[in-house]
């Protein structure tokens, strides 16, 4: 099965999803979909031009609407900014697409609540792109947990660090301007982080949480550079968001939890890290030893307990069989490949995927809450979705 795709947006997430589209029929053949990187779209028209002919897409658009509306594109793929993923998504799903869209969902619960609405009166796929849930050693993770491996889960420990603005000359980029990006390090790592609990130890009732921003101006864009990188010139303008946001979270099954997200953690690059601690064991990962994941259990005897480095490269392992002999292991990129490859599954065999639209608000729903929490300095119940 052919699948075309139509991607909006071409920087650092349009290039690790071109690359997890160009990886999957290689390494996932017996899923027998090849996606089609047929279309990507950007406003500026040398510059997607340059994309499609260095990510291999056979066309480029600069107008996003000529993309949905065409009749050959299947599935629409949006890596765009935050303030632009409700009317994108929103008109794909109209137009008939299965839809990908970048974490966080969009920049307010209302608008995922608007956005979940349409999502459910399709019979169309919805994904956002939380690809940290398929990094293979946190699926592990998942199946230990499932497995009772770790017992009742009593705590969730989780820091998603950055240092990449810490500089106070670094320029005001979109991820910087509320208008566009909705939140700082809250919307763009916590998000990330939500989203593993919810998977990992389940729903969140209710949280309080503090945010700050440190460097209130930077100096206003003038060129970017790829992936994170920018300059910036002589004026100087408004940061509109958090610099940093941490929380505590009530778990519905009882768990207690802390989050903290920031891009002032000098020295970490992106150190995205939990620890979950249950009544017969522990489990701690941290993505920048990505193929390795600690496992604590209660179970060993007296003489040889302690925590256990489990690498992650065994063909019996989530998505290790697809890649390299064991013990070769992997890296960032492979997870927008897994995502693809369970989405395209899904679209395919009509099955579930998770994240949809819907699980993406309901970290809309936490991520609100938080604000909320942090504005008036009291707990928030996090509403149900
Ligand atoms: C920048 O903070 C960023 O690229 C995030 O936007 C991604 O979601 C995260 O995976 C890595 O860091």
């Amino acid at each position: 099965m052919e699948l075309n795709i139509g991607m909006i947006g071409y920087s650092f997430m349009g290039k690790a999803h071109s690359n997890g589209f160009r990886q999957l029929p290689a390494f996932f053949p017996e899923l027998g979909v090849k996606p089609v990187l047929k279309v990507i779209c950007g406003r500026n028209l040398d510059a997607v031009k340059d994309a499609a002919e260095t990510y291999q897409w056979e066309e480029y658009e600069t107008d996003w609407e000529k993309v949905i509306a065409r009749d050959d594109i299947d599935v629409i793929d949006i890596c765009t900014p935050g303030d632009q993923h409700l009317p994108m998504a929103l008109a794909a799903l109209k137009a008939g697409k299965h839809v990908i869209c970048e974490k966080p969902l969009t920049n307010t619960l209302a608008e995922a609540r608007e956005l979940l609405t349409v999502a459910e009166n399709t019979d169309k796929k919805t994904m956002v792109a939380f690809n940290y849930r398929r990094v293979p050693a946190v699926a592990l993770a998942r199946q230990l947990i499932a497995e009772g491996r770790i017992g009742e889960i009593y705590h969730w420990r989780a820091v998603y660090l950055q240092d990449w603005i810490i500089d106070p000359d670094f320029p005001l980029v979109w991820r910087l301007e509320k208008d566009k990006a909705g939140s700082g390090p809250h919307g763009d790592l916590n998000a990330h982080i939500i989203d593993l609990a919810l998977h990992l130890v389940g729903d969140i009732d209710s949280v309080v949480g503090a945010d700050t921003t440190f460097i209130k101006e930077r100096p206003l864009l003038e060129a970017v550079d790829g992936g994170l990188g920018a300059q910036g010139g002589e004026q100087m303008g408004q940061v509109t968001v958090d610099d940093a946001t941490m929380f505590l979270a009530r778990f519905q099954n009882g768990a207690l939890g802390t989050f903290e997200a920031t891009r002032f953690a000098a020295g970490r690059r992106n150190y995205n890290h939990f620890e979950i601690n249950g009544s017969k064991g522990s489990i701690a990962f941290n993505l920048q030893k990505m193929n390795e994941l600690q496992f604590y259990s209660r179970d060993d005897e007296d003489h040889i307990q302690g925590f256990r480095e489990i690498i992650v490269g065994e063909g019996s392992q989530p998505f290790m069989g697809a890649w390299w002999p064991p013990g070769h292991i992997i890296g960032w990129e492979h997870t927008f490949t897994h995502e693809f490859r369970d989405f395209f599954e899904a679209i395919a065999q009509d099955g579930t995927f998770s994240p949809d639209f819907a699980e993406g608000t309901k970290v809309q729903a936490v991520l609100e809450s938080v604000v909320d929490s942090a504005a008036t300095k009291t707990w928030q119940d996090v509403p149900k979705i």
